[in-house]
């Protein structure tokens, strides 16, 4: 059946947006304040309030996730080589690139599709300084061996924690783990400031070289400290991000709703496999990430074309592996038999649509659709 009017596509999400009445005072203030950007009292505030809500010490926002994990780079003052994962959107191993640092990839671990820490220790070299790990989907990586291994070996750490935004971890902020930790507030996140994200540093002088990092590597009028960037949030931005911040919660429970629908419904078909959900965590439901099996009729690839084919747009987060990619895939570590389980994984992941805002009637009509491709 194709796209029509009585049967609307479906997306892979669709952003949350807090009633506009709320954001019309706000945009007011600006109006009258004429004060636009440049650390003003919206990006103050929501700096305030996110540190609060994500129990760290400190939140830099930025104007996107890419930027945030390019200048936790650049501030850790990073050489040599990164271990780092295949399995992610290509922002994390761009940056690590545009640091000017060597990717060394690493496979993942099935249960959650994270870096294996069991892996890191042998890919350790005399020129290795940090580990630039990805909570993929906001499930969190395996933090505390992570951790003792960089504390043993001298290691930075930094979690490119773009999907897992107000995720907690064994009762506590996951973005408080690492020297530093980078959200993205796209659109298509759990919670979203149109475009944006943050860096978290975990101590003072990182935090410090975060802040010259995103405001040109100034320190003061006539100081130029550093070769910095610019990539400070709107005061546009951040007026929506204090308004999505009071609705954060219904989009969790909406989610976590649709997420619930799925796992019950999707375990009456062999062959499809949900990622579990981690122990020891709240999370944010911000993916539907399912393993399409070879126990499953059809491929991973034909039962994407099956749902578009019903109006459902689902995707494949994450294939391409990074370490296939042309400007990667000389390195000696991105040999695909090295990486068995990220390979495998890239081949039958299939993210479902999950919103706050999807209908019972249109999941179900997901479901419709998953339960004639299983019927072959
Ligand atoms: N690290 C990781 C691990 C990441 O996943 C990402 C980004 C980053 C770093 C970098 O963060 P940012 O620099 O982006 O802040 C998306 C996003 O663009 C990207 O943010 C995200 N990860 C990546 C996983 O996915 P697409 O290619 O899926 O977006 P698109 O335009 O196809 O949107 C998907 C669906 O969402 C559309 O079919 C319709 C709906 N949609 C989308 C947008 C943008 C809307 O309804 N409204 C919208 O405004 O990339």
């Amino acid at each position: 059946m194709s796209e029509t009017m009585s049967n609307p596509p479906i997306y892979v999400t669709k952003p949350y947006l807090p009633p506009l009445e709320a954001l019309l005072p706000m945009l007011q203030q600006i109006w009258d304040t004429r004060i636009l950007s440049n650390s003003g009292p919206f990006h103050q505030a929501l700096e305030r309030r996110l540190e609060a809500f994500l129990s760290v010490p400190h939140v830099s926002l930025a104007n996107n996730g890419m930027i945030a994990l390019e200048i936790a780079i650049e501030a850790a003052g990073l050489r040599g080589e990164v271990i780092t994962t295949p399995y992610s959107f290509v922002a994390t191993t761009h940056a690590v690139k545009r640091g000017q640092l060597e990717p060394v990839f690493v496979d993942i671990w099935p249960d959650d599709l994270n870096i294996d820490p069991g892996l890191i220790e042998d890919a350790i070299t005399p020129r290795t300084s940090a580990i630039v790990a990805v909570h993929c989907y906001g499930n969190p990586c395996a933090v505390e061996e992570i951790e003792e291994i960089a504390r043993r070996r001298g290691l930075t750490v930094i979690y490119d924690a773009a999907h897992a935004f107000g995720v907690t971890h064994r009762g506590r902020g996951l973005l408080s783990w690492g020297d530093y930790a980078t959200l993205s507030f796209h659109a298509t996140k759990a919670f979203n400031t149109f475009e944006g994200g943050a860096i978290v540093a975990s101590a003072d002088p990182a935090r410090e070289a975060v802040e010259r990092q995103r405001n040109f590597g100034i320190r003061d009028e006539v100081t130029i400290e550093t070769i910095g960037t610019n990539a400070k949030m709107s005061e546009f931005n951040a007026a929506v991000g204090l308004l999505q911040l009071d609705h954060f919660e219904h989009v969790r429970s909406a989610r976590a709703a649709v997420d619930g629908r799925y796992r019950e419904a999707l375990a009456q078909i062999g062959g499809l496999a949900p990622l579990p959900l981690p122990a020891e965590t709240q999370p944010n439901h911000s993916y539907f990430p399912l393993l399409v099996g070879p126990e499953f009729p059809l491929s991973r690839d034909a039962l994407q074309q099956a749902l578009l084919a019903a109006g459902i747009h689902s995707r494949r987060y994450f294939y391409p592996l990074l370490s296939s990619l042309p400007m990667y895939s000389n390195a000696p570590s991105a040999a695909a038999d090295r990486l068995p389980v990220a390979t495998r994984a890239a081949d039958q992941i299939l993210c479902l649509p999950i919103y706050p805002d999807l209908s019972e009637a249109d999941q179900q009509r997901i479901m419709d659709a998953v339960c004639r491709a299983a019927r072959g």
